[in-house]
């Protein structure tokens, strides 16, 4: 099974999981926390969506009037986004459908709106939200690279995002020039004064300016006419079918299966937030559980054994109560990560002061009572402490959910061919 299937799967089982159609529930639907996920649930539903009809995501992202929307419109030849030479035209995301034909998947270009150099402008953090869950972005420049434009890549790279950089605009300089430009951009990158490789870097003119031609009339006469030519943009589909082709389906399924993490790590925190004061109670609950068990058995290692079940019962009940995904032996993993981290010392001390219960069994009930005490007060410590990090470790859920997406996303990485863009967006910066 190659990844994008695997991806699916899982993104089919953690919806699966949220949806309540293979969630073993024992409460009662939370109604409020229906309401509250509702949009995350959706979210996941649309990245099952996209993964299922291959589509692959490009957004075009870069400031104010470079062609953003020009460059959309350069590939599917139609004039569907309103482009112009006042800034500000695009004024919210929008996508267009294209479809390469030689290619099996389906490309959903999204155009933004364009940054601005003012800091937390709405439009801006509006074009980052839509660029950081694309499968490729396509930062379009025209002419030097401005400070604002540098900053704005290197937040796009850190954020691991794939980057083509796409000159536009290339039939503003002389034909003669033009091969020029584009040499010195890839020498740039080369001598990493940008931050890209030069193979990642494209010269464009996605809406050519009109140009005088000579016309010849029927009747001899030659007149000099206005002419739009056709957009270049013949290295870009070129680039853009590589990628494609070389790893299409990888950057899909890791792109998907990203996103699907983090609405997954939205839903597990919005549920612990809601379940915040049942949680404390369950904690408590258990924690008096074992430490009763503990106190009153005088068999030693049963007490500390029963002590274990108590633990592994309230990480149970902790991920039922949160609906998160967790089978029997996950729990026992994820107690035994969380009493090394925790509850390693209460184990130990646990183990010591057990036995010392058991050999002051034979002795007055004073000294029985006192060790009991103190392997109650511990046993209960630890308890809370293993809860608390159960919570934690439950909201962070999508690392260890029943989906494995994590397992798959290492896969996916680790498998990438060194000259790869997934490869480079994850080791650069
Ligand atoms: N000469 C030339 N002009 C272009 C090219 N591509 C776009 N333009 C012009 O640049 C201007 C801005 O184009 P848009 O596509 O609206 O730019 P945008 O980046 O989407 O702009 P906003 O939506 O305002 O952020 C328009 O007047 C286009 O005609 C090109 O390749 N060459
Ligand atoms: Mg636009």
């Amino acid at each position: 099974m190659n990844h994008l299937e695997r991806a699916k799967i899982s993104i089919e089982d953690t919806l699966g999981w949220y949806t309540g159609q293979n969630r073993h529930w024992n409460l009662p639907l939370n109604r409020k926390l229906q309401a509250i996920t509702r949009e995350d649930i959706l979210a996941l539903k649309g990245t099952l969506d996209k993964i299922n009809q291959n589509i692959f995501q490009i957004v075009t992202f870069g400031l104010v009037s470079k062609g953003k929307s020009s460059v959309i419109n350069a590939f599917v030849g139609e004039h569907i986004l309103a482009s112009g030479p006042l800034n500000g035209v695009t004024q919210q995301p929008q996508s267009v459908l294209w479809s390469p034909g030689s290619a099996k998947v389906q490309i959903e270009f999204i155009d933004t709106p364009g940054i601005d150099e003012i800091a937390g402008d709405s439009r801006t953090s509006m074009a980052y939200s839509v660029a950081k869950s694309a499968d490729l972005i396509l930062f379009v420049v025209s002419g030097d690279i401005t400070r604002t434009e540098y900053r704005a890549l290197c937040q796009l790279l850190e954020s691991k995002k794939p980057v083509l950089l796409v000159f536009n605009k290339i039939d503003l300089y002389p034909e003669i020039d033009q091969s020029t430009i584009c040499e010195k951009l890839k020498e740039l990158a080369c001598q990493r004064k940008i931050p890209l490789r030069a193979k990642d870097i494209v010269c464009i003119a996605a809406e050519p300016n009109p140009v005088l031609v000579q016309v010849e009339y029927p009747d001899g006469t030659v007149k000099e006419e206005l002419e739009t030519p056709p957009p270049q943009i013949d290295a870009l589909k070129l680039k853009i079918l590589e990628i494609l082709n070389q790893e299409g389906q990888a950057l899909l399924a890791l792109n998907s299966l990203l996103r699907a993490q983090q609405s997954e790590l939205v839903i597990a925190h919005k549920t612990l937030q809601i379940q915040k004061k049942q949680a404390e109670e369950l904690i408590w609950r258990y924690a008096r559980y074992k430490s009763l068990a503990v106190a009153l058995i005088p068999i030693f290692l049963l007490d500390i054994l029963v002590g274990i079940l108590a633990d592994l019962a309230l990480i149970k009940a902790l991920a039922s109560l949160y609906g998160f995904p967790i089978t029997s032996h996950k729990g026992v993993l994820l107690w035994r990560a969380l009493s090394l981290s925790v509850g390693g010392l209460s184990l130990g001390e646990l183990t010591s002061l057990g036995l010392g219960k058991m050999m002051l069994s034979g002795g007055g009930v004073s000294e029985y009572m006192g060790s009991a005490l103190l392997q109650v007060g511990v046993a209960s410590y630890g308890s809370y402490k293993i809860g608390r990090s159960a919570q934690v470790y439950l909201e962070q859920g999508v690392t260890w959910s029943s989906s494995g997406s994590s397992t798959i996303i290492e896969e996916i990485l680790s498998q990438a061919p060194p000259e790869s863009l997934i490869n480079f967006a994850q080791t650069t910066l």
